[in-house]
Order: structure tokens, then C-alpha cells, then sequence
């Protein structure tokens, strides 16, 4: 029996589009494109050859069009794992629930996600400029502890693995991370030989969890040490940023395809930042138009 859904649980706005982002279910591409920054999306458009839609809600703008014959999405969520709980929900809902009926329909559409951001590097390898493509995220978060199914989508040995690395215990650092797989066929397709293969940790704040300590002392003042040390089967943690965990969990369960691009900002080892990447980022959306 497919569900049916009260006015309370999918809120859907007078002109019938979704609550927060303002989409009509007509108007989503089955390929997405997700950048944390709203100003990111006019850039990610400006390559479009054509576009049929424009809306703009809070910090939610999108933009649907085409480039070179596909039919491409493109949607900010700000920052944070809590946003990519809202827009993955609403653009799975927009794709997998009639707006008429409110009722899940028969069968699910697949889409095919990939997040463009920019991140911290965590090993010498990645400096500023380094492209990285998660085969893997870390969800220091919580989020995906919300939903059911979690321990099937997981890689549980490997959460342990890291557990016991860090030795974090009690309220130190909660909550205990998830760790959760992009989908491979769409890795395989984003990453060339110009993106490093990560394993990404997705954060709950840009300075406490990613170790960053300006006036206020860090519960571990050896997290960040501990992260660039931990290996696991061979592979080691290369970045932070802020949203991948959750959107790999969340398509995961809902059954879509995604994964992270970053580009490297400011790597933590070398102390170095480098704000004027707006130009160098253009290059990525360029790589990941031509492989989405
Ligand atoms: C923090 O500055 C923000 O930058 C990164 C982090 O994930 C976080 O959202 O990504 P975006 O550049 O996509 O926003
Ligand atoms: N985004 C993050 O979340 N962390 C960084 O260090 C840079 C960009």
C-alpha cells in the first residue's frame, strides 16, 4: 500500500510548489546539482544553453536548464547538514510523491545528485586548488541517526575503527559519527584523473568540529592529528566540509545516486587559505556538467 502524506507532514505552498524551496514537482531535472553558496547557482547556470525556470526562497535558489541536451537542476542548500535534510526530502518528494493525490507514487524515480563545494584538506597531498570527490563521508553530525535504516547503509566496522582511533567516549564529540558510501557507478563517472579520491568528514560547525580553535579550547585538543592519522583499509581521511554525510545517507535510503566534489580552500597541515577561488571553482563545475 503506498503512503499517503497529511497537509502537516508535506507542506505544499499555495501556487504548488514545495515549502522551502518553492519547486514545482514539473520543474526538477532527474540530474541535480547541489552547492552550498546561492551565488554558486548563477555560476552553475551561466553555463546553461537554455533555462526554464528561476525561484528563490531563503537561502534556497534554483535553477533548472540544460546544458549540452541534458536537463540539469541546480539548487543551493546553504550550509549544513540540517539544510540537506530539507532539501533532500523535498526534492525526493517533488520526484517521488503526487502533489494532487498526496500519495507516494508507484514507482520511484531515481535522481542523480552530485553536491559541488569547497572544503579543508587534510593531508599534504591535498593543498588549495585540489579537487576532491567523496567515495566516502563521515558524518560528524547525526543526522542519518534519525532514520531508520541506518545500520544497513553504514560501513560499521569501519565507524568502530574510527571510534576506537579517536577514543571519544560519553558527551566527547557526540554524536558517535556515521560513516557512509557515495554511489560508486556515479564516483567512477564525476572523478577523472584530476580529482582525488577522499574520504570526506562532514562537520556540525566549521570551527570546534573541524578542530579549529580560536578563543575557546577544543574538547579534543588532538581531534584534527587523530583524523589526518586514522587509515582504514588503506584509504585516509582528506577533507572537511559540511553537507556530504547526509546527503549520501539520505539518497542512500530514499535509493538516488550521489556524491561530494569539493574543491580545497584552506588546508589545515600547511596553516594556508586561499579566499579568491571563485574563478578556480568554475573549472570543477565545468568538469562535473560534462560528467553528470
Ligand atoms: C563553510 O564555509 C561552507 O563551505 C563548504 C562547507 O561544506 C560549508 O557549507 O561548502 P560550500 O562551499 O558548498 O558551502
Ligand atoms: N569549508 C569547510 O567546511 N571547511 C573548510 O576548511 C573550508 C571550506
Amino acid at each position: 500500500m503506498n503512503k499517503h502524506f497529511a497537509e502537516s507532514e508535506l507542506i505544499i505552498n499555495g501556487d504548488g510548489s514545495i515549502f522551502h524551496l518553492h519547486v514545482k514537482p514539473e520543474q526538477l531535472a532527474d540530474k541535480i546539482i547541489l552547492v552550498g553558496d546561492p551565488g554558486r547557482v548563477a555560476l552553475v547556470a551561466s553555463h546553461f544553453d537554455t533555462k526554464e525556470c528561476e525561484v528563490e526562497s531563503r537561502e534556497f535558489k534554483t535553477v533548472t536548464g540544460t546544458y549540452k541536451g541534458k536537463r540539469i537542476t541546480v539548487t543551493s542548500t546553504g550550509i549544513g547538514c540540517d539544510n540537506i535534510d530539507i532539501v533532500m526530502n523535498e526534492i525526493d518528494a517533488l520526484a517521488n510523491i503526487d502533489f494532487n493525490t498526496r500519495m507516494e507514487k508507484e514507482h520511484t524515480r531515481q535522481l542523480e545528485i552530485v553536491r559541488i563545494g569547497t572544503c579543508g584538506g587534510l593531508q599534504t597531498y591535498t593543498p588549495e586548488g585540489t579537487f576532491i570527490c567523496s567515495v566516502k563521508s563521515v558524518g560528524f553530525d547525526g543526522l542519518l541517526n534519525f532514520y531508520q535504516g541506518r545500520n544497513a547503509v553504514c560501513d560499521l566496522a569501519m565507524e568502530r575503527a574510527l571510534l576506537n582511533h579517536l577514543g571519544w567516549s560519553g558527551n566527547m564529540c557526540a554524536p558517535a559519527p556515521y560513516i557512509i558510501d557515495a554511489d560508486s557507478e556515479l564516483v567512477e563517472r564525476i572523478a577523472g584523473d584530476d580529482m582525488v579520491l577522499g574520504v570526506t568528514v562532514a562537520c556540525g560547525g566549521f570551527f570546534g568540529p573541524q578542530g579549529r580553535q580560536l578563543r575557546i579550547p577544543l574538547a579534543d585538543p588532538n581531534q584534527n592529528e587523530k583524523i589526518e592519522n586514522f587509515e582504514y583499509n588503506g584509504m585516509k581521511i582528506t577533507n572537511f566540509e559540511m553537507e556530504s554525510s547526509a546527503l549520501a545517507g539520505l539518497s542512500r535510503l530514499m535509493g538516488h545516486k550521489a556524491t561530494t566534489v569539493c574543491m580545497v580552500i584552506a588546508n589545515r597541515r600547511a596553516g594556508r587559505a586561499n579566499t579568491g577561488y571563485k574563478n578556480q571553482i568554475d573549472d570543477l563545475i565545468t568538469l562535473v556538467l560534462e560528467r553528470i
